[in-house]
């Protein structure tokens, strides 16, 4: 049988390479460490609580999860009319200048009142200090309170200014709320 030439077997294999490739291209990045919350000793690693009042809790639970066995959590029995609380991580290497990042959590809330946001910042400097460069909140869009199981909420910040120096995700507990809320799978992608 007369061997087939070289070229013969390259313009078969050769699309599938380059599929291949672009397909990895098109892959989104991920920005966020530990988005499971399952990594931690007794806080999950890479990721804050800050509350201005202690009638907020957070806490990292094994209650209520999505992956497999933790979440992190927020509940209140007492309302304030002007304090927050919230969850978060500051992202500081591999900004992606230009570029959309999306963020993307699972929730499972029983709240009353305002309940909570999702927020995406950046700052010109490594931790959010003062005006934030660019915001955006589903503070004012998309109010997520009352009671519902295991949801997906996504928020996107257009174009990543260049003098970023760090990206900030939060999940908020809104002033005038109570009940308990857990989130779980976060990510941001660009
Ligand atoms: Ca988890």
């Amino acid at each position: 049988m007369k061997q087939k030439p070289i070229l013969y077997w390259a313009a078969i294999i050769l699309p599938f390479i380059f599929t291949r490739c672009a397909k990895e291209e098109t892959k989104p990045q991920q920005l966020l460490t530990n988005g499971n919350f399952e990594n931690g000793n007794t806080v999950p690693t890479d990721w804050g609580y800050i509350t201005e009042k202690e009638i907020y809790s957070g806490e990292w639970s094994d209650i209520e999860f999505v992956s497999p066995s933790k979440s992190a959590k927020i509940s209140s029995s007492k309302s304030d009319t002007s304090a927050f609380c919230f969850w978060y991580q500051t992202i500081n290497d591999n900004l992606p200048f230009g570029k959309d990042v999306t963020l993307k959590i699972k929730i499972k809330g029983n709240m009353v009142g305002k309940g909570i946001s999702i927020a995406i910042r950046t700052d010109d400097t490594t931790m959010p200090s003062g005006t934030a460069e660019q915001f955006i909140t589903t503070e004012n869009l998309s109010p997520m309170t009352g009671s519902f199981d295991w949801s997906e909420r996504i928020i996107t910040l257009a174009n990543v200014k260049p003098t970023s120096k760090s990206i900030t995700v939060y999940f908020i507990y809104l002033p005038n709320t109570t009940g308990e809320v857990y989130f779980d799978n976060a990510s941001l992608t660009y």
